[in-house]
């Protein structure tokens, strides 16, 4: 297996818009990151990936954006980033953006000369097509709810939104449009950016003939994956990317891989670095989903979840990249979702073991901004206190089709919502968690009092000085980084256990992921082992009884 920095890196993600406000508008800004970089350096991760802040109407939080190199002025101006660069560099910081180059904003000049008439010469920069029976050309739904195609009155076509109608998707089969990403790409990458977030990226090739999707039980459109989510030329058009672009200097690349198989991931995230250096894959947060997408309050099954993640694990393993994550901007937060914030003792045993759990395996983890606090879901109110577009159009379409229950709908958005995870950075417990010194753009979570950044920095047990312990384990361990996998115990109903093996070098991690006490018998041959990790009591002999949530990380040399 080839040896690499983004392999041996942890990587921490920052939603600019909820992570700290400089100028007291109530927004998180450029500035503001800067402020934080000592933070960050800390808690000793290695590469930042910042979430968009590219001039853009907002509507999606800046995954519409109208001009990919401009900074939106509510974070901060050119100067401010280039500071921001310079600033993490000088702590050995490196610094990967977001490219969202499915789609862009319906206000990006592209889309306003595409849309300006039939012959622009831009028209087919985007995805055009006739209606049907006076409709829109096919039965696929937006995953933003409602068609995923919206009328141009003015030239009587429609185009294609896979996202919002404010977000039209790029024609990827047009060379000209690879050829103006590429350059904007070469443009940052001379800027001195360490690498690319791609989102969405294996929904860029679409089948030219679009078929109607199939019609799940109570939904009114169809689905598109089938015909969009790893289309006929993405590898094509990534391989180009790695050519022109990438290739030509020293990056990490991760691309947004949602429908992502093993047998797909092998391809993107290929050993011989043809495309991309590794991908995220859904489908562990897609285990509590189901019936109406992901909306309900079910929970992760462990058996599953190690059945899972193992396929990813040894699948991948010599042939492609992983990366680790539990949370990130679109996900609600792990401790609420898989761990218990019902007490401040529970919330903080049950977040550092899920930590322990994902952090011991083969892959590159990612850190989202509060989870290394431990910070929970928020005590969402009323519809008025959602500000996520996914939310709010899922809400009124469930509810207006009589598919849910309004105050159920409520029940799965509080539990689900993308919100969770964009509520303020914790920071102290200081007014608004001192995230800002003017009015926040969305709820604080009132826990703030007791759970901050500042509280946890000056106590040894906290979850922060756990992530930190973790993420030098891994700088200091290379049987961590390089190590193989293997399961232990797949039909425990509580203890997820595994091994890795590096030479004669062995490590033993085991986690019980619930709040009940469990019992398991250890592999021989760690009766000597040093403890690296530990939540709760020190284990014992071969014969042991994990409290709820304790674990530990064994090494054996
Ligand atoms: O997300 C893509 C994506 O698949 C999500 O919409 C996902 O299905 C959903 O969040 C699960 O609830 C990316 C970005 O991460 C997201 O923030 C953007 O809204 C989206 O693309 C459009 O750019
Ligand atoms: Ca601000």
């Amino acid at each position: 297996m080839k040896k690499v920095w983004w392999k041996e890196s942890v990587v921490y993600q920052i939603y600019p818009r909820s992570f700290q406000d400089s100028n007291g508008d109530g927004i998180g800004d450029l500035p503001g990151i800067i402020r934080r970089l000592d933070y960050l350096k800390e808690l000793g991760v290695d590469v930042l990936w910042i979430s968009p802040f590219y001039k853009s109407p907002g509507r999606d939080n800046g995954y519409d954006i109208s001009d990919y190199q401009a900074i939106q002025a509510e974070f901060g101006s050119m100067e401010d980033f280039d500071r921001l660069l310079a600033e993490a560099h000088a702590r050995g910081l490196r610094v990967v953006i977001d490219l969202v180059v499915n789609h862009t904003s319906n206000q990006h000049p592209w889309f306003i000369e595409s849309r300006a008439h039939r012959s622009s010469p831009k028209r087919d920069y985007y995805i055009w097509r006739d209606g049907q029976n006076g409709g829109p050309p096919n039965n696929w739904g937006s995953n933003f709810s409602g068609s995923a195609w919206t009328l141009d009155e003015a030239t009587g076509q429609y185009y294609l939104h896979t996202f919002g109608d404010f977000q039209p998707d790029l024609n990827w089969d047009n060379p000209a449009v690879r050829e103006e990403v590429f350059r904007m790409m070469r443009w940052w990458c001379d800027k001195g950016v360490d690498g690319f977030r791609m989102d969405v990226i294996s929904m860029i090739s679409k089948t030219p003939d679009m078929p109607d999707g199939e019609l799940k039980p109570g939904s009114t459109y169809g689905s598109f994956a089938p015909y969009v989510v790893n289309g006929p030329h993405v590898h094509q058009y990534l391989q180009q990317m790695n050519r022109e672009v990438l290739s030509c200097y020293n990056l990490l690349t991760v691309g947004e891989c949602s429908g992502l198989t093993v047998d797909q991931a092998c391809h993107y995230a290929n050993e011989g670095g043809t495309e991309l250096s590794m991908a995220f894959q859904f489908e562990h947060m897609d285990l509590d989903g189901g019936e109406s997408f992901k909306w309900n309050t079910r929970k992760i099954d462990i058996v599953e979840l190690k059945a899972l993640l193992t396929k990813w694990q040894k699948g991948l393993e010599g042939r492609a990249w992983n990366s680790l994550y539990w949370c990130n901007h679109d996900q609600p937060r792990i401790v609420s979702r898989m761990g218990d914030d019902s007490t401040p003792a529970l919330r903080e045993k049950s977040a550092k073991v899920l930590a322990l759990c994902l952090h011991m395996m083969q892959g590159t983890p990612y850190v989202y901004q509060g989870e290394e606090l431990g910070m929970t879901n928020a005590p969402f109110g009323e519809l008025s206190d959602f500000r996520d577009i996914e939310s709010i159009n899922a809400y009124h379409e469930l509810t207006e089709t009589g598919v849910m229950e309004p105050a159920r709908m409520l029940e799965c958005l509080r539990y689900k919502s993308r919100d969770n995870a964009r509520t303020p950075m914790q920071w102290d417990a200081s007014p608004n968690a001192g995230f800002t010194e003017g009015t926040p753009w969305i709820m604080v979570n009132p826990n703030y009092t007791e759970l901050n950044a500042a509280e946890q920095l000056a106590r040894p047990d906290s979850v922060f000085h756990f992530y930190q312990e973790l993420i030098r384990l891994r700088h200091t361990h290379e049987i961590i980084v390089y190590g193989s996998y293997d399961l232990l115990l797949p039909d425990h109903p509580q203890i997820y256990a595994y091994t890795r093996t590096l030479g004669q070098q062995k490590l033993l991690c085991v986690c019980n992921l619930t709040g009940r006490p469990a019992a398991c018998t250890l592999p021989d041959g760690f009766a000597d082992a040093q403890i690296l990790a530990c939540v709760g009591p020190q284990p014992h002999g071969t014969a042991i009884t994990l409290g709820p949530w304790e674990g530990f990380a064994l090494l054996h040399l």
